[in-house]
Parts: C-alpha cells; sequence; structure tokens
C-alpha cells in the first residue's frame, strides 16, 4: 500500500518533536518512487550528469595503449610470447589510465557553491535494527542545527527489514520513512536516501548508520565544513577520532581499503569506509553509487572525479553491541574491489 506524508512547511521541520510521519514503500525495480507531499509518481530522479573530461578519456585510451605495446614489447623479446600478456597489460595500462584520470580530474574541476543553511536531509539506512534506530533518530540534535541555520528532516531507508524497524523510526520522529519491499544492499539504501533528499529539495545532506556506532550529536561536527562552505563532501573519521571496540581485522583490513582509496583518488584521507558523512547540495545532486553491495569507497571515488571538495573531521565510534554488520571479509573484498575497477572505468 503506498501512502504519502501530508505536506509540512520548512519550519515544522525545526521543531523538536516532528509530526508522525507514514511509512513509504519503493516500487519494486525502482528508486524513490512518490513525491511524499503530493503522492504523484516522480520517477526516480537521475543525478545531474556531469561530462567526464575529454582529458580523462585521452588518460585511458593512453593507459590501454601503453599496457597492449608493453606486453608486444614483451612478447617480441621472450622466446614464446604469452597470450594472456596481451590482456592482462592492456587492461593494468587502463587501470592505471583510470587512476591518471582520477588524479587528474581533482584539479581541473571544481562544483559550483551551495548553500549554507536551509533543509537538512538526515539519511539514516537500516537493516534489522530496531534495538537501535529509534535511539539513533530521538538523538539528532535538531535544536543545534536548527541555530547554525539548519532545518532537520530526517529520512529512514528501511532495506527489507523483517522486524518492526520502520514503525519505530517512525514513532521516534523520522520525518519519512522509505521502505525497500526486500533487501537490496546498503549501496541501494543509501540510493534511494540521497535520492529521497534530492526529491525534497536539500539544501545538504548528512548520512550516519541505524546501529548506533556514530553519535547523532556529532552531526553538527560532520556538517559545520558545509555551514562554513568549505567543502562539499566531508567524512568522519574514525582515525582522527576514537574507535571504541573496533576489532584488529576491521581496523587493518580499514587501513588497507583506505590505502587504496587515496592511492586512487589521489587525495589524502584517513577513514575511507566511514559511515558518517555529509554532502553539500552541489555533492547531493550528482552523487552516483555504482553497486547496490556498498558505498563507501566507490562513492568517494565518484564526487571526487566530479570535481568535489573532500574535508576530514574526527568523529567518535563504539563498536554496535547489537546486532551483526553486514560485511563479510572475503566476500566484502570480492564485491567492493569489482566496485572499484567499475568505479574507475565508469563514465
Ligand atoms: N540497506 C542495507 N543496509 C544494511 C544492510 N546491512 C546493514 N545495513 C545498514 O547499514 C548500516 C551499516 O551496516 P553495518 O552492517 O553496521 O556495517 P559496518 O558499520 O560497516 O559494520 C547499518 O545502519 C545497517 O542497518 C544491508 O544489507 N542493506
Ligand atoms: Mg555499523
Amino acid at each position: 500500500m503506498l501512502t504519502a506524508t501530508a505536506p509540512r512547511s520548512l519550519e515544522d521541520h525545526s521543531i523538536d518533536r516532528p509530526a508522525p510521519t507514514e511509512v513509504l514503500e519503493v516500487p519494486m525495480g525502482r528508486s524513490v518512487g512518490l513525491d511524499p507531499r503530493s503522492g504523484d509518481r516522480v520517477g526516480n530522479r537521475a543525478p545531474e550528469r556531469v561530462a567526464a573530461p575529454y582529458v580523462g578519456r585521452v588518460f585511458l585510451l593512453l593507459g590501454a595503449a601503453v599496457g597492449f605495446l608493453t606486453a608486444a614489447a614483451v612478447a617480441q623479446a621472450g622466446s614464446s610470447p604469452a597470450l594472456w600478456l596481451f590482456p592482462s597489460l592492456s587492461l593494468l595500462g587502463l587501470f592505471f589510465g583510470a587512476a591518471l584520470r582520477q588524479w587528474s580530474a581533482r584539479g581541473s574541476s571544481r562544483l559550483p557553491g551551495s548553500p549554507t543553511s536551509g533543509k537538512l536531509a538526515v539519511i539514516i539506512p537500516a537493516r534489522n535494527e530496531v534495538t537501535t534506530i529509534g535511539d539513533v533518530v530521538a538523538r539528532i540534535p535538531r535544536s543545534d542545527l536548527r541555530s547554525q541555520g539548519w532545518y532537520t528532516y530526517v529520512i529512514v531507508v528501511d532495506d527489507g527489514s523483517t522486524d518492526d524497524t520502520a514503525r519505530v523510526a517512525q514513532r521516534a520522529g523520522a520525518d519519512v520513512v522509505w521502505r525497500h519491499d526486500s533487501s537490496r544492499g546498503l549501496g541501494a539504501a543509501l540510493r534511494t536516501g540521497l535520492e529521497a533528499a534530492r526529491e525534497d529539495h536539500a539544501a545538504a545532506a548528512v548520512y550516519l548508520d541505524a546501529d548506533g556506532e556514530y553519535d547523532p550529536e556529532q552531526i553538527p561536527r560532520v556538517v559545520a565544513p558545509i555551514t562554513r562552505g568549505k567543502a562539499d563532501y566531508v567524512l568522519g573519521s574514525r582515525f582522527a577520532g576514537t574507535r571504541s571496540g573496533m576489532r584488529w581485522q576491521r581496523s587493518l583490513g580499514n587501513r588497507l581499503f583506505t590505502a587504496l582509496t587515496v592511492a586512487l583518488a589521489g587525495c589524502p584521507m584517513g577513514d575511507a569506509q566511514t559511515g558518517f558523512r555529509a554532502f553539500s547540495q552541489a555533492a547531493l545532486s550528482r552523487a552516483e553509487i555504482i553497486h547496490d553491495y556498498n558505498y563507501a569507497q566507490v562513492l568517494t571515488l565518484d564526487l571526487l572525479r566530479k570535481g568535489a571538495r573532500l574535508t576530514e573531521v574526527p568523529i567518535d565510534y563504539t563498536a554496535r553491541a547489537h546486532g551483526r554488520s553486514f560485511i563479510r571479509g572475503p566476500e566484502y573484498c570480492r564485491r567492493v574491489i569489482l566496485g572499484i575497477v567499475r568505479e574507475m572505468l565508469a563514465d
């Protein structure tokens, strides 16, 4: 059953206890499909397209050509030219070209300026987080944010939970709950949240997990660089702040994937996997997530290539006390690396 929320003015979002909301279903095979205000079908609002810089394509082609020629030279010199040499070195060259494209895009493009006050979408993806979602929503510091010029608008994306997550979020004061009828993955859930924020004409957005690992009271801190007009994309860094209960394997994995992201992006950062991030309106309107499974590294590569200014702020992290992380080491590595390769070769 599709239902829509009654229209509410911007000012209504600033009050401490917002009006109760409905749960909106995201139709199968689509993302956000209804305007929560009118109930009209609006279709997916695609992120604004950004033309890839011409020089970027040249890098991709050059990389592949250099790889191919290297293979030819090696085959010529060796006694038995191996067939696998040509495709693998060409691919390697292509990937190297893609990294050069990433690096060069940072210097050549800039996102336009964004509002530094107005409607702030707080996006929370949740899957079976009935124990913590209510607390996370209730602890969002609406009045602090209001005093900084932001009207808070909380968007919970329930990714096919089999528990009462949606209802609890609703009762705790979420302004809108979008629900996937079955689980599509964390990347898909954030994509739905970003789309909902765009549909709702948010001036900025902040994203955090529903499991209580991040402190909602630190939202103003994460949004501060956007409030000051100093950044388009903010990462809340657990490695610059404090980490409680993060297992060493997780810590090591985070460090390795961060090093890979830094190398590919050509931009320093200390925590590429954080679940606490903020977006200016320009970043929000252009952000694309290439795979459904996850967003962490691909979203950063995407936004940096489009010219977003990235900043990190220290945040505190406490490992979840309830439920279980979706991350399983080998599956995560396989799917995330494939996602990164796709992102690096994407237009
Ligand atoms: N959409 C979606 N969200 C998920 C899934 N698994 C977890 N989440 C939510 O995404 C957030 C981060 O997931 P989590 O498993 O805690 O990842 P971790 O913090 O990196 O260990 C939490 O709010 C979860 O409720 C999933 O399969 N799909
Ligand atoms: Mg988590």
